[in-house]
């Protein structure tokens, strides 16, 4: 096992943990996969794979028999108030994390729930001071930001801990899809406010807030932002339907510690198909990735002579690698899947543990904050300072024309 992952032993006490996840689709089935490969790989406590939630009976039954579940069910409700479930995995839309997690940690459940934590920045306060009083009881809590366990991001994490890279001075994260790129793309959850609370904003420019913060290990306090929507209207159930969240955006980030960050994110950039660009530049050194070629991170050492100096690629498929001695051997490489058995190696670790899980709730809420103050700033044409401080502060909020004024932020 690398040097850099705790050890996790099957602790042979009392029975094996009970799971259940609730959403079998895109998610669902990647969770319901990590689930079904974990104990293969990695030494982690007894569970079964109890139940699948799902909406339509029929649907959720054949994905139940398909990935590996023992029963299927309707009601989330009825299914986390059972004494044989222990661990509650929210795979469902964004709109329902709130009212799942909630119910599920006050039950005495340990809860992982997919990203962003929630829709709103009121929703992840309240879940966020769930997950606290829950964890005073011994429950534990986590949010699915899975590239934190793609290894070369571990690996990046690790260099710029150890001071490899120097003072780290910018951050460059780019986060390019394409497929809402046609037109003809019809409506989803993801593209309705209510639904999803934002688009490409929280749906994919949250991995890379949570990566610049979780790198860095700054967080956010000022951010100026812009939104777009290119596609205003797309088929609908019941003909053309307007589109009431973002197709791309764009913020500038300070961090406490000095560092600065510009991040992009679209899902209409046509020709990226699930292209996550993260560019660290430090003092000493830089660092470069690209999810499309997630065994790889390239590395500058700007300590050796200048002649030798130049961007190295280091395949992260070692055994010294974070997660990679589960695996194969060097060379052997994985892909964005197995992200989500690390992740579930290590939640399942931590509830064995005790140890808090990463990323928290908190975590997840202080991504919200950002979310949420990229959303005023490109509503007020403003640079949102404050962002860490919490809910009701105070913030100055000072428009892009200098104009100075205070306003409180929800
Ligand atoms: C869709 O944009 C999506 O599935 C995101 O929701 C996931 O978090 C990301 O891992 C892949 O793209």
């Amino acid at each position: 096992m690398s040097a850099s992952l705790p050890l996790c032993r099957p602790l042979s006490t009392g029975r094996p943990l009970g799971v259940a996840a609730i959403g079998y689709a895109f998610m669902g089935k990647a969770h319901s996969n990590a689930w079904r490969n974990v104990g293969s790989f990695f030494d982690v406590p007894a569970f079964e794979q109890r139940v699948l939630v799902g909406r339509d009976a029929v649907a959720v039954a054949f994905a139940a028999g398909k990935y590996g579940w023992a029963e299927s069910a309707t009601d989330w409700r009825s299914v986390i108030s059972r004494d044989d479930i222990d661990i509650v995995d929210i795979c469902a839309p964004g709109w329902m994390h709130a009212d799942i997690a909630i119910a599920a940690l006050e039950a005495g459940k340990h809860v992982l729930v997919e990203k962003p934590l929630a829709n709103t920045l009121g929703e992840a306060e309240l879940m966020a001071t769930a997950a606290a009083l829950a964890r005073e009881r011994g429950v534990q809590s986590m949010v699915g930001f899975n590239y934190r366990r793609v290894p070369a991001l571990a690996l990046a994490r690790e260099l710029i801990a150890e001071g490899r890279l120097g003072t780290v001075r910018h951050v460059r994260a780019a986060y390019l899809q394409d497929w809402l790129s046609d037109v003809e793309t019809p409506m989803s959850w993801r593209l309705r406010k209510e639904t999803a609370g934002s688009g490409a904003l929280g749906d994919i420019a949250s991995h890379a807030i949570d990566q610049i913060q979780h790198l860095t290990g700054q967080t956010v306090t000022e951010v100026t932002g812009t939104l777009r929507t290119y596609v205003a209207e797309r088929p609908g159930p019941s003909g053309l339907e307007n589109v009431t969240v973002d197709d791309a955006a764009w913020a500038t980030l300070g961090l406490t510690g000095g560092v600065s960050a510009s991040v992009e994110a679209s899902r209409v950039a046509t020709g990226r198909k699930n292209s996550l660009k993260i560019e660290i530049y430090g003092s000493l050194g830089s660092l470069t990735f690209d999810l499309e070629n997630l065994n790889e991170l390239g590395f500058l050492d700007a300590t050796l002579p200048v002649r030798e100096q130049g961007f190295r690629r280091i395949l992260v498929n070692e055994p010294e690698h974070p997660y990679a001695a589960a695996w194969w051997p060097q060379g052997h490489i994985i892909g964005w899947e197995h992200t989500f058995t690390h992740q579930i190696r290590d939640f399942l670790c931590a509830i064995r543990s005790g140890e808090a899980p990463s990323p928290s709730f908190d975590d997840g809420l202080q991504v919200q904050r950002v979310l949420a103050a990229v959303e005023e700033s490109a509503r007020n044409r403003s640079v949102v300072t404050g962002v860490e401080t919490g809910p009701l502060e105070l913030i100055q909020v000072s428009s892009t024309s200098g104009a100075e004024e205070v306003g409180t932020r929800r």
